[in-house]
């Protein structure tokens, strides 16, 4: 168990941690049980607990089921063949005497997809939704100097009232992110949003809002605000006195005097200042709150695309979902990080989190390695009812509030593909809810643009809602050839030139390892996906007024009523389920990166057959001015563009050798090829 008093490092990059002197975040991952299933009593203190499971958080009941069955599409229903149902999680946590004069919080990351949180056998508070992050106050709930238990029961059971209610990917249940155990003084800071309303080159304007939860008896209080560069050093203190302070969570807002020449966020120097809040009571701290943000202005243009401080900035990006082979959605910090860093390396600057909320460390990664981001709500496939819209806004006021203060977002996403609604069909329910969500979106935030992905327009005005089309077209792979996406696309512009345009999925799918010299159509080889990939590239390139386009998807990830030629996996990523980039991310990284690289196409198709003196062809993915191919020691020629040579191997054992020169740089890749005579 990590206690971590006084100062505490909340994981995020090194240089941007978020610091807090009064109170205190105790991570409560460890040492949980668990039981799959109701079971009765679950939250009384003397139950028998030999059938329960010792189990860590981040934690999921779904690692293995979701890939024995197909999951039926039959119409409305989905019959699931994964556990989607309760679970109950159970700990036990010591409160000290010392520690009666505090606030006791339980803070979750998340948990899929109902939570209810019981202390000592009392019911504290429900959350439904399983993307976003949700605490509770436990004071009156727990006994100091003895201990104490948790008991919480999540729920990830289908239902019409929870977004998604479906979607194309495997929902796993459980408190799949980090939990919390928070002390704080009776009065703290709530909130800190930290706004830039006004940036360009010369001047920032920085505005704070705040708000305190008040259960003290102090008479003055006052907030000390202090900004820090991206050197640490300290620009500007702003103090504001608090008399009788209010126990309702008022809103306290200050702006800063304005910084000239601020040193502007973008995806090659991200930079990022700091600012620190100190809640005071006679000149003692009583907490303190710190975070980072950027200075970062933009807009989309209906011609020329998308602009990132005045300068024209081409979206390169990729979707990711939260899931991993062995893993599921329980997955550490580190493992999220080490995505957001295999994406940059890729050359990717854009992301969209699809089709959710993300882990904290997610966003704060693409804060720090310069990612810019498109994060959305689960809004998915089709649209419930009243308590349907509820939730959802629910979630989108959540994700806002929750995510304000990253630089990296650009973009709130509210919708995918929502060709449905729930039954009796009528769309007239998808049209509202986008009309509300857009409205609410636009009122949290009134510096970020609105967006939506959808596949076409059915007609019902849903699209002329948002700021920004998102278009999810897959020409070459489920329907048409590839060069339909460019028809299609430049249809859709003539039918609305002013329109924002964003591509927020394309994709082919391939089982890493599965060749043919000749593909067909959608066959799962890696050629395939190369082939689709490369023309995407092509036709995105030909089309300036489309801002970026997003790949579907950076990793293959599970879904169990997918039947690809890995069952229940969605293929579709550069990189396998277990994060191996296939062929195609190195065809993304030769065209979206300028480090030198060179690979030879393909490390994963060592074994080839041919007739003797047969002739075939190797491909080199490269960003080098120049590449030379060797085989077995020899040269086969130095090309300076379509790096292809035909080879003639022997038989048995080959070695194939690429140097690729980039001014005076040379990078190097070798495979071994196993040739067998026919
Ligand atoms: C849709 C959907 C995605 C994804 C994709 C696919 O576009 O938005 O969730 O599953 O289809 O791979 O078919």
């Amino acid at each position: 168990m990590r206690i971590r008093y006084n100062t505490i490092v909340i994981f995020l990059l090194a240089a941007i941690p978020i610091i807090t002197q009064t109170r205190s975040i105790e991570c409560i991952n460890n040492g949980w049980i668990f039981h799959k299933g109701e079971i009765p009593f679950a939250t009384e203190q003397n139950i028998d607990e030999k059938d329960w499971q010792r189990v860590n958080i981040p934690h999921t009941w779904n690692v293995d089921d979701s890939y024995d069955k197909r999951g039926v599409d039959d119409g409305w229903d989905i019959a699931y063949y994964y556990y989607r149902g309760a679970g109950w999680y159970r700990k036990w946590i010591k409160l000290n005497e010392a520690e009666s004069n505090k606030r006791i919080h339980i803070h979750f990351e998340a948990a899929n997809a109902v939570a209810e949180v019981y202390v000592n056998g009392k019911f504290v508070g429900k959350h439904i939704g399983g993307y976003s992050e949700f605490k509770f106050e436990i004071t009156d709930f727990v006994k100091f100097n003895d201990i104490n238990l948790i008991s919480v029961k999540v729920d990830n059971s289908y239902h019409y009232d929870i977004p998604p209610q479906r979607a194309d990917y495997t929902m796993y249940g459980g408190i799949y992110r980090d939990v919390y155990l928070v002390k704080t003084d009776k009065v703290f800071i709530e909130q800190l949003l930290i706004q830039t309303p006004d940036v360009s080159s010369n001047v920032a304007k920085v505005k704070i809002s705040t708000s305190l939860n008040n259960k003290s008896n102090f008479r003055n209080l006052s907030l000390r605000f202090s900004i820090y560069d991206p050197n640490g050093k300290l620009l500007e203190i702003k103090n504001q006195e608090i008399f009788n302070p209010s126990t309702n969570q008022e809103k306290y807002e200050f702006d800063f005097t304005t910084i000239e020449k601020p040193k502007l966020w973008n995806p090659d120097n991200p930079v990022l200042y700091k600012i620190k809040a100190e809640l005071l009571s006679d000149e003692k701290t009583v907490d303190e709150v710190t975070d980072k943000f950027g200075f970062r202005f933009f807009r989309f243009d209906a011609e020329k695309g998308f602009f990132l401080n005045g300068k024209h900035l081409r979206l390169k990006g990729v979707n990711r979902h939260q899931d991993r082979a062995g893993f599921g959605w329980a997955l550490s910090n580190e493992q999220h990080l080490e995505d957001i860093i295999m994406i940059k390396s890729m050359g990717a600057n854009f992301v969209r989190m699809a089709h959710y909320q993300q882990d904290k460390s997610v966003l704060d990664a693409c804060d720090s390695l310069g990612l810019l981001v498109w994060e959305e709500i689960p809004v998915v496939t089709s649209v419930g009812r009243e308590n349907f819209k509820n939730n959802a806004k629910q979630m989108l006021y959540e994700m806002i509030t929750q995510h304000y203060n990253h630089p990296s977002i650009i973009v709130w996403g509210l919708m995918n593909e929502t060709e449905r609604s729930q039954p009796p069909d009528d769309l007239s329910w998808n049209y509202d809810l986008c009309l509300e969500l857009n409205g609410l979106a636009k009122k949290l935030d009134s510096n970020r643009y609105t967006t939506q992905a959808q596949m076409r327009d059915l007609g019902t005005g849903i699209l002329k809602i948002i700021d920004i089309r998102g278009w999810n077209r897959y020409f070459g792979w489920y329907y048409g050839v590839f060069e339909d996406f460019g028809k299609f696309m430049d249809e859709q512009k003539a039918l609305d030139p002013n329109q924002l345009t964003l591509i927020s999925e394309y994709g082919a799918g391939s089982k890493k390892g599965y060749h043919k010299e000749t593909p067909d159509p959608s066959d799962f080889t890696e050629e395939w996906q190369v082939m689709y990939h490369r023309s995407m590239l092509e036709q995105l390139e030909d089309r300036s007024w489309i801002a970026g386009a997003c790949v579907w998807n950076m990793f293959d990830f599970a879904s169990e009523e997918k039947q690809g030629n890995i069952k229940h996996i969605n293929q579709k990523g550069l990189a396998t389920w277990d994060r191996s980039p296939k062929d195609v991310f190195y065809l993304y990284q030769s065209k979206w990166t300028e480090k030198p690289m060179v690979y030879i196409v393909s490390h994963s198709w060592p074994e080839k057959i041919g007739a003797i003196a047969e002739m075939k062809t190797i491909k080199v993915f490269s960003n080098c001015e120049s590449v030379e191919l060797f085989l077995n020691g020899k040269s086969l020629g130095k090309k300076e563009r379509k790096f292809n040579w035909q080879v003639q191997f022997v038989a048995g054992s080959n070695s194939l050798k690429a140097i690729g020169t980039q001014e005076n740089t040379n990078v190097t890749d070798e495979i071994k090829i196993n040739y067998s005579v026919k």
